[in-house]
């Protein structure tokens, strides 16, 4: 059976990819030219409206994850703003330092929102997952894609741009929220 994959971000289509390899579901792109709004307050307002969509546009189940970077010291920002804070990483990246500044307090979290929708819309299962760390005054790693060349993990003492793909999925929001809901996308089919 085809699962679409709806998201137009190339590193966390890599990522997930990746994640869903060994399962027993045929990975399939999201048409290029479909984009759904994301008008939700929450990731998983926005990760359900995603799927949903997908998922009815397409006639096919579909997974989406709806993520971001969320500061302590700026309230929680960007957080479901995320990929709308610049124009493209290294804009977004030089953003998050400069409201930051001199700011003392650099702890901050990933969250990711994922759900998975029948081809009428419907939403078969939804998870989420959060990954602790601190925002760095300067870049490290080439690994990755958006804000994690920043984000450094005390765990792991690397931010996620330094790590493999494993090391990054053993612990990050995306790969605990996935890790909630991959026994039960095996079973799901049947359903
Ligand atoms: P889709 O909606 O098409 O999936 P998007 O990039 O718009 O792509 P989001 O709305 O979920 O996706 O925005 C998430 C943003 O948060 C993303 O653009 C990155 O800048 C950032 N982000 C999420 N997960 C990340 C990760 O693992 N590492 C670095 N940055 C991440």
């Amino acid at each position: 059976m085809k699962l679409v994959v709806a998201t137009s971000n190339p590193g966390k289509l890599k990522e997930l990819q990746k994640y869903l390899a060994d399962l027993d579901w045929e990975l399939v792109l999201k048409p290029q030219e479909l984009e759904v709004e994301e008008t939700g307050d929450t990731f998983l307002e926005n990760a359900r409206l995603k799927a949903s969509e997908v998922a009815i546009a397409t006639n096919n189940w579909a997974i989406a994850d709806d993520s971001g970077l969320q500061v302590d010291a700026l309230n929680g920002a960007p957080g479901v703003y995320s990929a709308r804070y610049g124009a493209n990483d290294s804009e977004r990246i030089a953003r998050l330092l400069k409201e930051l500044g001199d700011e003392t307090n650099r702890d901050a979290q990933f969250a990711c929102a994922i759900a998975i929708a029948r081809p009428d819309g419907a939403i078969a299962l939804e998870s989420e997952g959060i990954c602790r760390g601190e925002i760095l005054h300067v870049a490290r790693g080439n690994g990755g894609f958006g804000y994690d060349p920043v984000f450094y993990v005390p765990q792991k003492q690397l931010t996620f741009a330094e790590m493999t793909t494993e090391v990054k999925r053993s612990i990050s929001h995306r790969g605990k929220a996935l890790a909630g809901l991959l026994p039960e996308l095996e079973q799901v089919k049947s359903i």
